[in-house]
């Protein structure tokens, strides 16, 4: 019998780590036991249970019908839920097809997007170094220095903290990162039009998109400046 991905949903409302994270696993047990794909499954039960539970915190705070406290202990739930997918949705077994440094900009404490996003690129073949929230422009310059990653991410989730998006990329370019990397920018207030006026490369509204734009990117700076420039 397929788990419930509504019960799953309100188990992450109501910050019940117990059923949330049992429920995942069991999810995850019977897609297996169904002679289904784990990615296939693992996918299913993080869009329609994890993500569909944040939809609902998201309009229960919208009307103040929950306030913080709630919403971080839904957030913790989220998590461990995502640990255990983790392995199925990072797993790979292709060469990288590109090195990527993502985090959420300076002042912004948001994690679960952009966590979400890294492990979908990891799955498809990224090297993915999560530099974690709160990330000021000079750790994300020094992580692609050390790195030397081909594609930033800069998520944001407060109208408040997107102008550090821009000022990122203004660090990003001066520092000369952007001569070799691309700049992908995103997070719920984002918007294409605002990607375009920060100068971000690209834009992309949730993970599976943001999984084809970093393969485009890619391309991209493979075409502009050689693969032997990427290699190095
Ligand atoms: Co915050 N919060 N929050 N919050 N919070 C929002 C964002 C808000 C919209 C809620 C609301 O009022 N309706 C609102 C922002 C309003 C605005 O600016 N327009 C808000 C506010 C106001 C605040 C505080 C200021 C509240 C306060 O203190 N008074 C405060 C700010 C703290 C800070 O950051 N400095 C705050 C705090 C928090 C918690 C800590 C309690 C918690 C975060 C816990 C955590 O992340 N570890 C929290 C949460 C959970 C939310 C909501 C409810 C849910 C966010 C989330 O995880 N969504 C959120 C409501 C909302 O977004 N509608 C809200 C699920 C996640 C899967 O979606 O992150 O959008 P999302 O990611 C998607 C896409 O956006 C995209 O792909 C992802 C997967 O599909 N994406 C990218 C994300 N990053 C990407 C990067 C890319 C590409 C795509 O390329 C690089």
């Amino acid at each position: 019998m397929a788990i419930d991905f509504e019960e799953l949903a309100n188990a992450i409302v109501k910050g019940d780590m117990e059923t949330a994270t049992s429920m995942t696993a069991q999810g995850l047990e019977e897609g297996k036991a169904a002679g289904r794909e784990d990615l296939v499954v693992a996918k299913e039960v993080l869009n329609k249970g994890l993500i569909g539970g944040m939809d609902i915190i998201s309009e229960l705070w919208v009307q103040e019908k929950i306030f913080i406290p709630e919403v971080l202990i839904s957030a913790k739930v989220m998590h461990s839920c995502m640990d255990l997918l983790r392995p199925i949705l990072e797993a790979s077994k292709e060469p990288p097809r590109g090195i990527m440094v993502i985090g959420t900009v300076k002042g912004d404490l948001h994690d679960i997007g952009q966590n979400i996003v890294g492990m979908m690129l990891k799955g498809n073949g990224f090297e993915v170094h999560n530099i974690g929230p709160n990330a000021a422009p000079e750790k994300f310059v020094n992580k692609v220095r050390e790195t030397e990653a081909n594609l930033v991410g800069l998520s944001a989730l407060l109208t408040t903290t997107m102008p550090m998006q821009r000022e990122t990329i203004k660090i990003l370019e001066s520092e000369g990162i952007l001569e070799k990397a691309a700049v992908m920018v995103g997070g719920a207030p984002v918007t294409a039009d605002w990607a375009e006026k920060i100068d971000a490369d690209g834009y992309a509204p949730d993970a599976a998109h943001a999984v084809n734009l970093a393969r485009q990117l890619v391309d991209d700076l493979r075409e502009e400046l050689g693969e032997a420039a990427m290699a190095n």
